[in-house]
């Protein structure tokens, strides 16, 4: 048995402005004051928290055509993409503690500047993958995706406050998993660009063994490469994770869900993590919330080695009669 070598740099993202429902700014916290960061250090992990971002108010922030507060977006997501970079640097695997969606876009940007090869594992029961111009509901949340692939370039308009945004991957370096509600125009996007999907029906059809098993085989058909692992609480069902924004019935189970991290830490190339749409006041009771909590927690240990099967340090010892 090797020992625990991760180590873990935390950045909270309270951020909410990608979406409507508010609370999702409270995840962050949440997630900390479940005990996130002294169970990473009980499993072995060296572990450094680089606290929460601070998002100054951003004034007069006019949609642009149905995109919502695409200023204060741009601003925090700048301010995120900054200090992803320093804590990669920094020689961490980054785990990013959201806030909603719209904040993978400074997360994987930040990432990619100091790891050019990095490819994307989006679990989510949405794509994400809307443009500016597909949007059904201007909330740019369901957009990040767009901003990041090279080949959507042509299609996004200039937005305020995004002009230092410029994507950074390709569509063959992206596999989805967990897809149950995705638009008309997002289907297009994925079928034309060929993005790699398994959607719920897949899962079903393959199991999540095969699925893992496939995921990696696309990810790493030419090369060994970093891994950023996006992963939004409503991939899972809803009965498991409630507490969130938009919810949709027919998700993964607590097991599929812990099992993609697992196998994900496997591959040892786990370089960076998102959390996000926590949002504790979605939650009808305490129960609801804790549940939701308490599965993102087991998500972030389990990609940092927490084994179901239970595990021991290296010097542990017997106690003698
Ligand atoms: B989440 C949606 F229209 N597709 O674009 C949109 F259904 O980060 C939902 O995955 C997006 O939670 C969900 O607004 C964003 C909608
Ligand atoms: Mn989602
Ligand atoms: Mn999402
Ligand atoms: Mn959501």
């Amino acid at each position: 048995h090797k020992r625990n070598h991760h180590s873990v740099g935390i950045i909270g993202a309270p951020f909410w402005k990608g979406q409507r429902r508010d609370g999702v700014e409270k995840g962050p916290d949440l997630i900390r004051d479940a005990g996130l960061v002294d169970k990473l250090k009980g499993q072995g992990c060296l572990v450094r928290d680089y606290g929460n971002l601070k998002f100054g108010d951003v004034p007069d922030d006019e949609s642009f055509g149905k995109v919502q507060r695409p200023r204060a977006v741009g601003r925090a997501n700048k301010q995120l993409a900054d200090t992803v970079h320093t804590i990669k640097n920094d020689g961490h695997t980054c785990v990013m503690l959201g806030g909603d969606h719209s904040m993978a876009i400074g997360s994987i940007l930040g990432h990619a500047a100091s790891k050019k090869d990095l490819c994307v594992v989006w679990v989510d029961a949405h794509a994400d993958i809307n443009t500016p111009l597909t949007t059904p509901t201007g909330n740019i949340h369901g957009q990040p995706m767009s901003y990041l692939i090279k080949e959507l370039h042509s299609k996004i308009p200039a937005i305020p406050g995004f002009s230092w945004i410029k994507p950074c991957i390709s569509a063959q370096d992206i596999v989805y998993i967990g897809l149950r509600d995705v638009d008309p125009e997002e289907h297009y996007i994925l079928k034309y660009l060929g993005i790699k999907s398994f959607s719920m029906t897949e899962v079903d059809h393959l199991g999540i063994t095969r699925v893992m098993e496939e995921t990696c085989d696309h990810i790493f058909s030419k090369v060994k490469r970093p891994i950023h692992l996006s992963y939004d609480i409503d991939a899972l069902d809803p009965s498991v994770s409630p507490a969130t924004g938009t919810p949709v019935v027919g998700g993964l189970t607590y097991r599929e869900g812990i099992y993609i991290t697992e196998q994900i830490c496997q591959t040892g190339l786990l370089s960076a993590l998102d959390m996000v749409e926590v949002n504790p006041k979605l939650g009808r009771t305490e129960a609801e919330v804790s549940s939701t909590v308490n599965t993102a927690v087991d998500l972030v240990l389990s990609c940092f080695g927490r084994v179901r099967g239970g595990s021991h340090a290296p010097d542990y010892c017997m106690p003698q009669p």
